[in-house]
């Protein structure tokens, strides 16, 4: 490499453990700053590469990007395997401009080079400036850097990475001045949490109980528009938004606390962000029904008006009986609604 090439934009994919977003229908959609933690290459699902003009390969361990362009201008990518040994060979293939998954015509990019064929000194590839061929490969032939796109405003593409040989995970680090939509954000205001705390009043004292999720989504949206929110158990299906929480209203735990997901999505242009939080149940206080009785006195000036002074502290250290006053706050109410409103 010869010329330095320029970053006006960045976004590193952390791919660690999970499952694959492994065909086209499940593409991920790539925004600016998007978290895609909790992804992997692992297997191909349905082989969909056959005879695209793959650079004589296919799905081998695939995982399918879909990239909407913001602002058009050039694209390109480094992708970088976590592994530094030079055996763990990634290949990719590009198809669009605006294709759909059962439609996806010949890839206009690919590279299928081996770097220990070609004797490379690391195992990147990619699509740069320098290059000026379009499809290299299989084994020898090439130096796993192609050629970059130039796209256009609102374009979209389907970018496949595969991995046929190795088990690293790896980051792709974007190049050019195009740029892509940029994600909705889940900034939950200072003093809030999207944690939801309840105790198990349900009546069977199993620490599950049911929760209302949606409470969270005012806090997630904030005062964002054009977003919907939904609710799953785990990140790999807040990310590929599969499986939503069908009835988030009545969430009942399994675990105690159980850490689910939430995510926002733009309704036009697919971007998203997840946020993980927790729901958890403590343990339910029965208060024993307590009869106080005391005679009537005359510190208020009458000692047959039915009316004394109680000392409420004595009646908590009995419904505390041996616990610790320290672990509990009772507070005493005339009326119904003021407890009512103490709680809201
Ligand atoms: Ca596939
Ligand atoms: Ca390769
Ligand atoms: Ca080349
Ligand atoms: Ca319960």
């Amino acid at each position: 490499m010869t010329k330095t090439i320029l970053l006006p934009l960045f976004l590193l994919l952390a791919f660690v453990k999970s499952h694959a977003q492994s065909d086209c229908s499940d593409a991920i959609i790539v925004c600016g700053n998007t978290n895609l933690d909790g992804l992997t290459v692992t297997g191909f699902g349905t082989q969909e590469l056959s005879a695209l003009n793959t650079c004589s390969s296919q799905e081998n361990n695939s995982i399918w990007l879909r990239i909407s362009i913001k602002k058009g201008g050039t694209l390109g990518f480094n992708l970088v395997p976590e592994s530094t040994d030079i055996r763990e060979d990634f290949d990719f293939f590009v198809f669009g401009p605006n294709e759909t998954c059962d439609a996806l015509g010949l890839a206009i990019r690919c590279s299928t080079t081996n770097p220990a064929s070609t004797r490379q000194n690391n195992n990147y590839t990619g699509m740069n400036e320098i290059e000026s061929d379009i499809a290299e490969g299989p084994g020898n032939n090439g130096n796993s850097f192609v050629k970059w796109l130039t796209v256009a405003d609102g374009d979209s593409y389907f970018l496949v990475i595969d991995r046929p040989i190795g088990n690293s995970n790896f980051s792709i680090q974007w190049t050019g001045t195009a740029t892509f939509n940029s994600s909705p954000t889940s900034n939950v205001p200072t003093g809030e949490t999207l944690n939801i705390v309840q105790c198990d009043s349900d009546g069977t004292a199993d620490f599950s109980t049911t929760f209302d999720l949606t409470k969270n989504t005012p806090i997630i949206i904030g005062d964002q528009t054009g977003v919907n929110v939904s609710y799953h158990k785990d990140q790999n299906d807040a990310t590929t938004s599969i499986n939503p929480i069908l009835n988030p209203t009545s969430f009942t735990n399994s675990q105690n606390p159980q850490s689910l997901f939430a995510r926002i999505t733009n309704t036009i242009t697919g971007c998203f962000t997840t946020s993980e939080f927790y729901v958890q149940v403590n343990e339910y206080i029965n208060i024993p029904a307590i009869e106080s009785v005391i005679c009537d006195d005359a510190k208020d000036g009458n000692d047959s008006n039915g009316k004394a002074t109680f000392d409420l502290n004595k009646i908590t250290a009995e419904i505390l009986n041996a616990q610790s006053t320290t672990d509990y706050i009772l507070k005493y109410f005339i009326w119904w609604i003021q407890l009512i409103n103490a709680n809201s």
